[in-house]
């Protein structure tokens, strides 16, 4: 939703992406959780949505978050980190919400350990990206872009 000719999108992301920029740098990079959310922001601003963004460690918050979005935004991308591996719960969020979704991950979770591999969001995610490297995050605004259609 968002204004009539900006859709409004929302950025989620999962527990311990706050600690972005510190943990695990050899494995999640240097950039921070508030270089992603700038270069988010940056990206949308370009391709006319509005977007939101909001990280949490919590998974109840998590899913709060997404039973407010449903009807105030037109899609999302979710970073659900380990969340993704496990969660019932927040798949469940995620399809009640009935917002297209981006699935994104930083690292390659297919060259990592074998319980990386497993998702419980992709079989309902319109995309899923994967390695990219924060850069994922705007790739994923684009995909949303492309499946929101032209605006007036
Ligand atoms: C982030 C995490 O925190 C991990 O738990 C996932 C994901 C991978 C990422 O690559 O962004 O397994």
């Amino acid at each position: 939703m968002g204004g009539p000719d900006r859709p409004r999108v929302l950025v989620l992301n999962g527990p311990n992406l706050n600690m972005l920029g510190t943990r695990e740098p050899a494995i999640y990079g240097t950039h921070t959780l508030r270089d992603v959310e700038a270069l988010v922001r940056a990206r949308a601003h370009e391709l006319g949505l509005d977007v939101d963004c909001f990280q949490s460690n919590h998974e109840g918050e998590l899913i709060d978050t997404l039973h407010a979005a449903r009807g105030t935004h037109a899609g999302l991308v979710v970073n659900a980190a380990g969340l993704t591996h496990t969660s019932v719960v927040l798949r469940d969020a995620v399809a009640a919400s009935e917002l297209p979704f981006v699935e994104v991950h930083i690292t390659n979770v297919h060259k990592r350990e074998p319980f990386r591999h497993t998702s419980l969001l992709s079989d309902l995610a319109q995309a899923v990206i994967a390695g990219a490297g924060v850069r994922g995050y705007a790739f994923g605004l684009e995909v949303l872009d492309d499946l929101l259609g032209p605006r007036p």
